[in-house]
């Protein structure tokens, strides 16, 4: 039985179409999902549409459409774009479900059952954009009359009679968790800023609302729609069936591994969500990590700017993998990104086209021409051989270290690393003048580059599936011997093994405009 990895996505609101930073977080927890398959484990990959609560009701409500119709229309877009970006998610989840009203109703019995549910009545501020309550010291009144919230968001003012969590009474225990699993929450700025809002004290929190409908009805008390966070986060353990059937197929994957979220949605995650839990006595998540925002051009994106970026705009611009890789190297997974056009083009010229691609191709030419279209045999090794060889075996273990924390752009780091290595390897080399001088010590070179380059095509499988998968399918990498077990010795090309004609795999891209000019 293989070890199991559960991951998610945040699940996105959609009240309207799907945004880069969507995209963003899509690709990213693909990228580890795709890595911790091909490393061997047992994958659950989870993303989905929260489609409830408030906002969502008001945005219909504008556009004079039925609730239901511009969740299903907007949900579609999520799942089309995770289709485009090559996700491989094994599920995707609406919280409009059948199966996730079953579970949430059963969650809120359990907590209800622990104590922790009582009815009274809420006064406070409310951010209809952010579905949260806040403090009236989170809140400030600016010049131009309104409130905002701490996210720079409207707020308004909520009277109503309401269900509420007794938060309060989880203080010590979600402050025990965070002490006793230091890894709970990623990275160390949000675990930091977490810890010191539960130390600040916690007040219970309204869980149910009367003044709309739009949502999961309370059991026993349908006047009532429960709190959209308490809805919404519960989809991560609807998808497992582990709260109807502990025994069930799915049950195995909880609890998650980890939990990938953008790092202004922290507090539902990481104090919310395992106070729930413990409440209703269901074992916590191991992990939560908040990535970044996504800047454009280092301007937070909005529709006043004008500046938000259809995923789908940028794909057909750059191609898919070329977009993947980008985000995946150019921003530090945890923090804030910036991109732009000129940033992206940069990336693909140096570290694909002029890189990997100029490796391979380069490489793979020289044995067609030279090596019949064979894989050479390589002669005795020289200490350089050696060397280029134990780099790229010696990638699996740091990538593995490296996306164990998340740390996806040092993985990506480490397989350039090792492309630059060989390039550096294949100048020094020479093997364009062993052709004369020496053809055993050229089929040598020749073969320990293609060699490197299987195993630089084998670690970029999460990052750029399509374009890896050709990159394997030049250098004759079987079918079966794609996966992490076979980096290093385990998989090393076959002397006499026939290769397809070179073809290249990363284009260089040149600006439409500049296209014209020339
Ligand atoms: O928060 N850059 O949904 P959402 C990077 N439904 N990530 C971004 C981003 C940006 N510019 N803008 C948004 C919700 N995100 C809730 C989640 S989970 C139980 C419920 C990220 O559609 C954001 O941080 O507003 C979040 O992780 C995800 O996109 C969905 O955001």
């Amino acid at each position: 039985m293989n070890d199991t990895y559960f991951i998610t996505t945040a699940i996105a609101y959609p009240n309207g179409k799907p945004h880069i930073g969507h995209a963003y977080e899509l690709i990213a927890t693909d990228a580890m999902a795709r890595f911790q398959r091909l490393d061997g484990k047992d994958v659950f990959f989870l993303t989905g549409t929260d489609e409830h609560g408030q906002k969502m009701q008001q945005t219909a409500r504008a556009e004079g459409i039925a609730v239901e119709e511009l969740a299903k229309r907007n949900s579609d877009e999520f799942r089309a774009m995770g289709q485009m970006l090559n996700s491989s998610n094994d599920d995707f989840i609406r919280t409009t479900e059948q199966r996730h009203h079953i579970t949430v109703q059963e969650v809120w019995r359990r907590m209800e059952k622990n104590g922790d549910i009582y009815k009274d009545s809420y006064s406070g501020w409310y951010s209809v954009r952010d579905e949260a309550y806040y403090q009236e010291e989170e809140t400030e009144m600016r010049a131009d009359g309104v409130r905002y919230g701490p996210q720079g968001t409207p707020v308004e003012w909520v009277e109503e009679e309401s269900y509420f969590f007794r938060l309060s009474a989880y203080e010590d225990k979600l402050l025990k968790l965070y002490e006793d699993q230091p890894d709970f929450i990623g990275p160390n700025e949000r675990r930091n800023e977490v810890m010191s809002f539960v130390k600040s004290g916690l007040k219970d929190l309204s869980i149910s609302r009367t003044t709309f409908d739009w949502g999961i009805k309370v059991p026993n008390d349908p006047k009532h729609v429960m709190y959209v966070w308490v809805d919404a986060l519960t989809n991560y353990i609807t998808a497992t069936g582990y709260v109807e059937d502990e025994n069930g197929p799915r049950a195995k994957y909880w609890p998650c591994d980890v939990h990938i979220i953008g790092k202004d949605i922290i507090r539902f995650h990481a104090v919310y969500w395992p106070a729930f839990l413990m409440s209703a006595g269901l074992p916590l998540p191991k992990r939560v990590f908040a990535h970044g925002f996504l800047l454009n051009k280092g301007e937070k994106m909005s529709k006043s700017l004008g500046n938000v970026v259809d995923p789908v705009d940028l794909v057909n611009h750059f191609g898919l993998d070329q977009v993947r890789y980008f985000f995946l190297r150019e921003v530090s997974f945890g923090h804030d990104g910036s991109y732009s056009a000129e940033a992206i083009a940069t990336r693909i010229n140096a570290d694909l086209a002029n890189g990997i691609g100029n490796l391979a191709s380069r490489s793979l030419s020289m044995i067609a021409k030279n090596c019949d279209g064979k894989i050479p045999a390589p002669g005795p090794l020289t200490d350089a051989d050696k060397a280029m060889l134990a780099t790229a075996d010696a990638m699996l273990a740091t990538c593995r270290a490296e996306m164990a924390e998340q740390a996806i752009h040092k993985a990506v780091a480490t397989i350039i690393g090792t492309v630059n290595e060989a390039d550096r390897y294949f100048a020094a080399q020479e093997p364009w003048v062993l052709r004369k001088t020496d053809v055993p010590r050229m089929e040598t070179v020749l073969y320990v580059t293609a060699e490197v380059v299987r195993q630089i095509a084998i670690l970029f499988q999460p990052i750029m599936p399509a374009s890896a998968e050709k990159l394997l399918d030049l250098v004759a990498a079987p079918a079966d011997k794609r996966k992490f077990a076979a980096l290093g010795e385990a998989g090393r090309l076959v002397p006499g093994t026939e290769l397809q004609a070179p073809a290249p795999v990363f284009p260089r891209y040149v600006a439409p405009e500049a296209d014209a000019k020339a």
